[in-house]
């Protein structure tokens, strides 16, 4: 999520934003919707050719690997939503988070008065910081237990369980807090803060490099640092069992499960120059290397760091995109709904910046804009999946809109 700060230079979004400006490290950015480069950063390249293990974009078109266009229905306006979700099963509730610290309902299409959870007075939410995500327990339905992801006012990750509340379902019991695990933070970007379920019952969370740019004091790579990993939480036992499950992430600020094949889909959003979408299969151990902060993409970003990778040994981005298409990759999900079915099979993916919307048809698969949704929303802060497996789009300016058809 390097560029909340891209467009918050923007006039145009400055207003509800203030808040979300924030000190980028190195290379501020101040172009508006279409960042441009910034100093010391590469030609935009896109998709390189002959880089290792990548889908191309030039991909002959064929009718299997085109999405079909779509619409966007609007489904409430929120105060800066930052990610969407539904318990397993749960067919009639959606639940929103927003980024100052609160949870909100849509229950059967309607927006409940009252907050699900706010915990904006233990949340710091200025620039990358905030609630950020939540996650259902498999079981929420017998145990109710749901899984938070905030900064903390000294701006430090803490990934809080809660239960609802047994009395009403659509209110949290905020005594039921019990904090599962602590990172600290040593700069105030670069947060990650999804957490997602994956195969299995155990809960992933996706940590950023710690921040500042460049990942100065390269703990991507630092097996002893959690920040710039993915994850793995067995929260079934006490004390949770952490498991570094993947290193060399800058800012994996959105990840999903594909809830069909149980693979891994990461959106890790670039530096200066590029932005990636790795793929990890169904089942694979703990384990694999993501590159940063040797590599930005397939490109070389600390050249000392990239000379003691084993480049066969790291896991290359199956997509990337240079400055030319975006600023800071929003990650999505792969639609396994019914109302859509020639979407079926499909990655979606954004930009935050640009408000780009792209499909992708499996890892190898090329890149296509999502006519109906492409360039639509601004602000594409995130995607989010219902019990269904529809999905939808998150703008932090308020705006949640579902993906349907035509
Ligand atoms: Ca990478």
């Amino acid at each position: 999520m390097r560029s909340f700060i891209v467009m918050i230079v923007g006039a145009a979004v400055l207003v509800g934003l203030g808040a979300l400006v924030l000190l980028q490290g190195p290379s501020p950015t101040t172009a508006a919707s279409i960042p441009m480069p910034t100093a010391g950063s590469k030609p935009a390249g896109g998709e390189t050719p002959g880089a290792p293990a990548r889908a191309t974009s030039t991909a002959a078109a064929s009718a299997v690997t085109r999405p079909p266009a779509v619409s966007l229905k609007p489904m409430g306006t929120f105060d800066q939503p930052v990610y969407l979700t539904s318990p397993p099963g749960d067919t009639s509730r959606l639940f929103v988070v927003e980024k100052m610290g609160r949870i909100r309902i849509v229950k059967n299409g309607s927006e409940l008065a009252t907050p699900f959870l706010d915990i904006s007075r233990l949340v710091s939410s200025d620039g990358e910081q905030g609630l950020l995500s939540m996650a259902f327990d498999p079981r929420f339905a017998t145990n109710r237990r749901f899984y938070v992801n905030y900064t903390n006012v000294a701006g430090d990750t803490r990934v809080v369980r809660y239960q609802a509340s047994s009395a009403d379902p659509d209110i949290a019991a905020p005594s039921s807090a019990k904090v599962l695990l602590r990172v600290d933070q040593p700069y105030a970007n670069h947060n990650g803060g999804q957490l997602q379920f994956g195969p299995g019952g155990l809960l992933f969370v996706g940590m950023g490099d710690g921040g500042s740019g460049g990942d100065p004091q390269r703990r991507a790579q630092d097996p002893r640092s959690r920040l710039g990993k993915l994850l793995r939480l067995n929260v079934n036992v006490s004390p949770v069992r952490v498991t570094t499950y993947a290193k060399g992430l800058r800012n994996p600020w959105r990840f999903s499960f594909d809830r069909s094949t149980g693979a891994l889909w990461i959106g890790d959003v670039g530096q200066n120059a590029y932005e990636e979408i790795d793929y990890l299969r169904a089942g694979r151990p703990a384990g694999a290397n993501l590159g940063w902060n040797g590599y930005e993409g397939t490109h070389v970003y600390d050249a000392q760091v990239a000379a003691k990778l084993n480049k066969a040994s790291l896991t290359w981005p199956v997509a990337q995109y240079g400055r030319e298409l975006g600023s800071s990759v929003t990650g999505g999900y792969v639609y396994r709904g019914s109302a859509i079915p020639a979407l079926r099979g499909f990655y979606l993916f954004a930009d935050f910046g640009s408000g780009h919307v792209w499909a992708k048809k499996g890892p190898g698969g090329a890149r296509r804009a999502l006519s109906g949704a492409d360039g639509q929303v601004t602000l594409v802060a995130s995607f989010g999946q219902d019990a269904r497996g529809e999905l939808y789009i998150v703008s932090l300016g308020g705006p949640v809109y579902k993906i349907v058809a035509p």
